[in-house]
């Protein structure tokens, strides 16, 4: 990809599709995706929440296990690499799995929050990690039942990280958007207008979805693979330049 050879400004919005290759199930698709078994009202809304505190609790309890049991994969690691290696990235992910800073990434713009984390419903307080060592629906020290610090469907995403991915993919010359079924507003948002803004736009994910016909370059493969192939063919070319150093 040309412009990743020549150092442009470039944007990148992941989703569940990243992760999948390191064995955490996506929202939609496959039967094992996460929604297969309950749908996103049930357990990714504060109704749901309300409704079967104990539930929701237990399924991000299963999710958090099965995410610290995972390991970044070849997509999460070349992505840490091009932060490094572009003097312009930014890495915006609607995923809550912590899995880009496990694989080095220093600047990730969570959009819909981290699942390592927790706050009272009530005042809004972080919770310890302390206190959600047990299954038990833990509370604050002002009474107030403990949630994950995720944004849930009808929430509003953190202002500072939505206004952030927003300015990036207006000047975004190279925008990515990786791994997501763009479904999920207002994170789909992002790719449409960097497009209208005049970023070339490359889509890398295993189905058709409804911003493949508005991109200029689609990859229908595993993001791992994609990624591994355009991190190789970078060294490439800049092992055939003077004087450039690749790690
Ligand atoms: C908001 C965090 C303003 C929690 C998530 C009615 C009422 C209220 C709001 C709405 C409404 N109707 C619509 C809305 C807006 C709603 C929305 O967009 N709904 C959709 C379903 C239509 N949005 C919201 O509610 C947002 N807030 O709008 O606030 C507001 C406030 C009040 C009232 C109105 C408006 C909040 C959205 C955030 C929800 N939180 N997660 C948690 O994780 O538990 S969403 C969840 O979906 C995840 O964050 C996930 O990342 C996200 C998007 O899904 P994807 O990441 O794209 O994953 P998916 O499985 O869909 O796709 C994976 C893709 O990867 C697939 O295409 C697959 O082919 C591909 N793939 C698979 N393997 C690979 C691969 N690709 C490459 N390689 C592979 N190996
Ligand atoms: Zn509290």
């Amino acid at each position: 990809m040309k412009l990743l050879r020549d150092n442009a400004r470039t944007v990148v919005l992941t989703g569940a599709g990243v992760s999948a290759e390191s064995g955490v199930p996506t929202f939609r698709g496959g039967s094992d995706s996460l929604w297969a078994k309950f749908s996103p009202e049930e357990l990714a809304s504060i109704d749901g929440f309300m409704a079967n505190p104990t539930l929701v609790w237990e399924w991000y309890s299963w999710r958090r296990k099965l995410i610290g049991e995972a390991q970044p994969n070849p997509g999460h690691e070349v992505l840490a690499k091009l932060e490094k290696h572009l003097s312009k990235f930014t890495l915006v992910t609607q995923n809550v799995d912590n899995l880009h800073q496990r694989a080095g990434s220093e600047q990730v713009i969570e959009l819909h929050g981290n699942i390592h984390k927790n706050k009272c419903l009530r005042c809004g307080r972080p919770a310890p990690e302390s206190a959600f060592a047990t299954d038990q629906i833990p509370k604050c020290s002002c009474g107030g039942m403990i949630r994950p610090d995720v944004v849930w469907f009808g929430e509003l995403l953190p202002e500072a990280a939505l206004n952030a991915a927003i300015v990036a993919a207006g000047s975004a010359e190279l925008f990515m958007s990786i791994g997501t079924s763009a479904l999920v507003f207002p994170a789909a948002d992002l790719p449409v207008i960097a497009k209208r803004r005049g970023a070339y736009l490359v889509e890398i994910n295993l189905e058709e979805t409804r911003i493949s016909p508005h991109a200029d370059e689609v990859f229908h493969a595993p993001s791992g693979e994609v990624l591994s192939a355009l991190w190789d063919q970078i060294r490439v070319d800049d092992k055939s330049r003077p004087n450039t150093v690749v790690d």
